[in-house]
């Protein structure tokens, strides 16, 4: 286990050079050049995906706020019909929802034909690990031509299942954020529904040969008595930021952290 050392994480420029190393530059803004502001502008799609009992409870815990938020920014939203995410216990609708909206000259496949897309995925609870799954399908998938299945962007709010000790981030994702309590509070609704347990948000472990970059945010760090059905209204404006921008979470970042690398 070791953690990766090279990521800056005190500044929001820190991103902005992770970014342009994903995209082939060195690391400053003067390779920053028209190519890869081509690749900055191009059609940029959100998938989000909720917590297992929130579909039927109806209670989206400001997630579909914030998915919307983002889509109001110019993100092409992929909705589950009326909704602006798809439930927990749907991952293959959402996978194949993600995909068709990918493969845009509807060949059945995602490649260099179809218009250029970055991908942003946001999970919470359940749904965190969910969309952990969905971005390891998309790359490993046969139907995606090598190099067309990276996620640019994923956002991971307090990602847990049982039977999970950890959130493994794939290395096809370049930007993660994983934003987590590690002390459920008395009061927790997630307690209910655990047998008193409540949920914690699962440590994320990133690949060590990942070509992107983690960042773990415990938000026991930055506020107090988050519980685990707040951590989307607690973290909300951080999601947002880091989906819009791409940079960190300026105000959080003496709480931000390299992920652990396996
Ligand atoms: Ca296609």
């Amino acid at each position: 286990m070791a953690v990766r050392s090279r990521l800056v994480v005190t500044s929001p420029i820190g991103s902005a050079l992770v970014l342009l190393t994903v995209m082939g530059c060195a690391d400053s803004t003067s390779d920053f050049d028209q190519q890869e502001a081509e690749q900055l502008d191009r059609r940029k799609v959100l998938l989000c995906q909720q917590g297992l009992s929130d579909r039927v409870t109806g209670w989206d815990k400001g997630l579909f706020e914030l998915c919307e938020s983002v889509e109001e920014e110019g993100f092409e939203l992929v909705r589950d019909g009326d909704h602006p995410a798809f439930g927990a216990l749907d991952e293959n609708g959402a996978y194949n929802a993600l995909f068709e909206t990918l493969d845009t000259n509807r060949d059945g496949r995602v490649d260099g034909r179809d218009e250029p897309t970055a991908v942003h995925l946001v999970g919470f609870s359940w749904g965190g690990v969910n969309i952990t799954d969905i971005a390891r399908r998309l790359s490993a998938d046969r139907r995606t031509a090598p190099g067309s299945g990276g996620v640019m962007a994923m956002v991971l709010l307090d990602a847990y299942q049982p039977f999970h000790g950890r959130l493994d981030i794939p290395r096809s994702v370049y930007l993660t954020w994983v934003y987590r309590q590690s002390e459920t509070t008395d009061d927790d609704c997630s307690h209910d529904v655990s047998f008193g347990y409540g949920y914690r948000g699962l440590e994320p472990r990133q690949a060590s040969d990942a070509l992107g970059f983690c960042v773990d945010v415990d938000l026991e760090d930055v506020a107090t008595g988050v519980g685990h059905c707040g951590v989307v209204d607690v973290a909300a404006d951080a999601a947002f930021h880091n989906l819009t921008t791409r940079h960190d979470y300026a105000p959080w970042a003496e709480a931000a952290r390299a992920c652990v690398l396996d």
